[in-house]
């Protein structure tokens, strides 16, 4: 017997489809009773060591070989691989009749050794024979299975020397001891025993976004998770809550939720978290990486939350951490003031050096300075002037400031001074505006000093605009009487107006003159002056008539058109942004509400799991969790929550119920209604022949009605099939599987057609297969095969006919035989439904109606198909 545990590298037994595992050997030697240890070589002449028995000659073998007591280590679910070779009964000479070709494996559970403690003393004391003591022993295991070869080897094997190794595999647990034994027991076949592993798996440890799993042992069911909350590695922190990831039995790690994330002043390197550089910072979720200090600060130590400022710049609290230090603003520029009458008006232009922020402010200090030189005395809040006063001498500081001026205490201010009197006369209007050379895009204008100007013109300003737009007008400046007005429109008409500044402000504006550009092109001389632009977009003067929001909202949902009191689907596809949809139709749940039990299932997009959910203020229940595996495209993450943007606009018994989602945190998840006896076709096959018609009949009912409430939704499902109905503990079935081109994609069942679709040949009608005519006739015809795949208890329909020769048949008018045992009634209706004209078939009202009919009247049932038809 070749004991491969012996000397074996461990990981050297680790198989590719358990390659994430890690397998832990357990078996270290093997007792034989009965058995014989025969040194062998195998084919290629290395020797093998066996336990052999070959008693095919006698009757009534019993012969058992047992393990050493093998220590679990905690695994509550271990492996058995056996390796063996077995000899063909029918290739012994004078085929001898009590030669079997299967051997037993049992198993016995202690926690202790007990072969060390009983061997010899029980039978001792007791006074019991060596044949009852071992029939007693043996009668305490436990059987797993009997295990027969898939290959025996014959005489001519022998002599080609060829081995013929059989492997098999069995799972074993819940185990619940410390230890337990093998044995292998013999009936009477030709069996040599090659090699016993005896291996459990585990999930190693791992690292994980940021997080440790310890090395865990999977819990004893077949598909039960085990939720192992993670540790963040040092120097990080969970992000939002503690990561968590699950264990299943084969000993991998399956849906990671949760992360961490390192602290401040770390950041990621290698999963793990390193500390930030000098001159580096970093904080909390801004970025994952830490970033080189802003301009103007500085990090002088590692591990930098934040980066201090230079001496002389500043940083207020709300400054962003990736700012720049910033300083105070220099002196406002350019100062000039405009008096008119009482009123000052002080214009200046923006520091030359802001300090790099944008918050710049200004502070004016009035001061009036009073006669005969006896000084400034402060303004006040409310400086008023009277009219008609003698002049008042006024004495402005400007000062620009910014976010951090408070800070700067000790930062030079630089002020502007201006000296302004008041109630002095502004300048006359001028009288005439003249038209010089006229060119295609310019005018040159000239005009008068006012008559009355009232002190030294310091400008002019000149407005205009195209006649009849002047909610748009431009204003230039000029020092002089006299300039050229560029940038305009060829042929066109336009207005200007002049005025005149002196210190005491402006005068009024001139009337205006009009003046039209040259319809040829000239060249034109620069303008003279600054340009600045004013425009005035006036508010639009049509205003829609006021509409009832609500009313609004009842005729148009996002463009489609409804009809008050009756609810229609919306296609998510018509949404331009499908998270919208999502948002919508919706629910977002938060991940800590739900736990991840186990996995009852594998979708296209990753495992299908279940579990509680525990909403605030609402009674636990049981869900299914769809999963969205890592790794995914944006593509496939809509696809993934398309069906959920479907499902979550329906709301009927005989849908299942969508819970919500998970976006925010990932994986992102589709929660429904948790239903206990899975899809109805392997239901109905694990329970063959098991309900009463009635029960059967109540079944179709409640999918007629699901159909009844998509078709009066407006809603083609396009894959009804038993496949795609879930069934409750209470034997409710609910349509499931929505999401038009997709559940096609991931359904088995459909095939491509000539077309390029992909379509599930065996439940669609022929309209639909021929010319994708998808409608809920077409889902009627699918519905008469579900009725078809119910009443024969999940069979296939149309057997093992290939896709092209259903179609050929179904053309040619052939129709599915009525499955044993089926009312008449209900194939009639099933034949119905199979109607080649589409508006002939029964529509899902009727048949919800026909069903309800039958249900009330149970002895319409009791007619069943003739053999004819079968
Ligand atoms: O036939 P099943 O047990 O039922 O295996 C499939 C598997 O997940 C992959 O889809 C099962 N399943 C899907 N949704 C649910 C649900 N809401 N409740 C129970 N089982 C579900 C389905």
């Amino acid at each position: 017997m070749l004991l491969t545990s012996q000397c074996m590298d461990i990981t050297s037994l680790i198989m590719p489809q358990i390659a994430k595992a890690q397998v832990r050997l357990l078996v270290h030697g093997l007792l034989i009773k009965y058995w014989e240890e025969i040194g062998e070589v195998d084919e290629d002449y290395a020797p093998i060591h066996t336990y052999q028995v070959c008693r095919v000659m006698e009757q009534n073998q019993n012969n058992w070989l047992h393990t050493n007591w093998i220590l679990t280590e905690g695994a509550q679910r271990v492996f058995i691989e056996l390796k063996f070779t077995l000899r063909d009964c029918n290739s012994l000479p004078g085929g001898v009749g009590t030669c079997k070709e299967t051997f037993n494996m049992y198993y016995y559970e202690t926690n202790g050794d007990e072969d060390e403690m009983e061997d010899g003393e029980m039978r001792d004391g007791v006074g019991i024979t060596e044949e009852e003591d071992r029939a007693m022993k043996e009668s305490r295991y436990i059987k797993i299975d009997t295990i027969a070869a898939d290959e025996s080897f014959t005489e001519l094997d022998l002599g080609d020397r060829v081995m013929k190794l059989n492997t098999e595999v069995r799972d074993l647990g819940p185990l619940n001891r410390k230890g337990f034994y093998l044995a292998f027991q013999d009936l009477g076949a030709c069996i040599a025993l090659v090699s016993v592993r005896v291996f459990y798996k585990r999930c190693p440890f791992l690292v994980k976004s940021l997080a440790e799993f310890p090395d865990t042992i999977p819990g004893s069911e077949a598909s039960q998770l085990v939720e192992v909350v993670g540790r963040c590695v040092n120097n990080s922190l969970p992000l939002y809550e503690p990561p968590r990831m699950h264990c299943s039995t084969e000993g991998e790690w399956l849906v990671p939720i949760g992360k961490c994330v390192c602290q401040p002043g770390f950041e990621e390197i290698n999963r793990s978290c390193q500390v930030c550089k000098v001159g580096f910072y970093r904080s909390l979720l801004e970025s994952l990486a830490c970033s080189k200090c802003p301009p103007h600060s500085v990090a002088r130590q590692t591990g930098a939350t934040v980066c201090s400022c230079e001496d002389g710049y500043y940083k207020i609290d709300s400054d962003p951490p990736n700012m720049a230090c910033t300083r105070p603003p220099s002196g406002p520029r350019n100062a000039i003031s405009n008096v008119n009458e009482t009123s000052v008006f002080l214009e200046w232009s923006i520091p030359m050096e802001t300090g790099g922020r944008k918050d710049v402010r200004y502070n004016i200090l009035c001061r009036r300075v009073l006669p005969d030189g006896r000084g400034l005395e402060e303004c006040g809040p409310n400086v008023r002037f009277l009219p008609r006063r003698s002049h008042t001498n006024y004495s402005f500081l400007l000062e620009a400031v910014n976010g951090v001026s408070e800070l700067a205490k000790d930062h030079a201010k630089q002020y502007v001074s201006l000296n302004v009197t008041t109630n002095q006369a502004a300048p006359s209007p001028v009288s005439v505006v003249r038209k010089g050379h006229t060119g295609k895009s310019s005018i040159a204008l000239s005009w008068a000093e006012p008559d009355r100007p009232n002190g030294i013109i310091l400008e002019y300003e000149i407005k205009y605009f195209e006649k009849e737009q002047d909610s748009s007008y431009t204003i230039i400046k000029s020092k002089d009487t006299e300039m050229v007005v560029e940038g305009l429109k060829p042929s066109s008409v336009y207005i200007f107006q002049v005025r005149a500044r002196t210190s005491a402000g402006y005068g009024a504006f001139s009337r205006r003159f009009e003046f039209q550009t040259s319809p040829y092109l000239y060249f034109s001389a620069t303008t003279r002056g600054s340009v600045s632009v004013f425009t005035c977009v006036l508010r639009c003067g049509y205003s829609k008539a006021k509409q009832d929001p609500e009313e609004e909202k009842m005729h148009f949902h996002n463009g489609h058109i409804k009809f008050p009191g009756v609810r229609t689907y919306i296609d998510p596809l018509t949404y331009e942004d499908p998270n919208q949809a999502v948002h919508e139709f919706t629910q977002e749940i938060d991940v800590s509400f739900i736990s991840i039990e186990r996995i009852i299932g594998a979708g296209e997009f990753g495992e299908v799991c279940s579990g509680p959910l525990r909403l605030p203020g609402k009674r636990e229940i049981q869900v299914a969790i769809k999963t969205l595996k890592a790794g995914y495209t944006e593509q496939q993450r809509r696809d993934f929550l398309w069906e959920a943007s479907i499902m979550g606009q329906f709301n009927h018994p005989n849908i299942i119920r969508l819970e919500g989602v998970v976006t925010k945190s990932k994986p992102v998840m589709i929660i429904t209604e948790y239903m206990e006896n899975g899809s109805l076709d392997t239901f109905l096959k694990k329970n063959d022949g098991q309900f009463t018609v009635i029960q059967l009949v109540g079944m179709l009912r409640g999918i007629a009605s699901g159909m009844r409430y998509l078709s009066d939704m407006g809603y083609v499902h396009r894959d009804l099939a038993a496949r795609n109905i879930l069934v409750n503990s209470n034997l409710v079935c609910k349509v499931s599987d929505f999401g038009l081109s997709r559940v096609l994609e991931d359904d088995p069942e459909a095939a491509y057609t000539t077309r390029g679709g992909k379509i599930p040949i065996r439940w669609t009608a022929p309209e639909a297969i021929a010319y994708r005519k998808f409608t809920s006739a077409s889902d009627v015809w699918s519905y008469g095969i579900v009725m078809w795949e119910v009443m024969s208890y999940g069979e296939r329909p149309y057997w093992e006919m290939s896709n092209q020769d259903v179609i050929k048949a179904v053309e040619e008018s052939y129709r599915l035989p009525g499955p044993m045992d089926c009312p008449e009634a209900l194939y009639h209706l099933m034949m119905d439904c199979w109607q080649r004209e589409r508006s002939n078939r029964p529509k899902f009202d009727e048949i919800v109606c026909l069903l309800d009919k039958l249900i009330r009247n149970p002895s319409s049932l009791k007619k069943l198909v003739n053999s004819s038809h079968r």
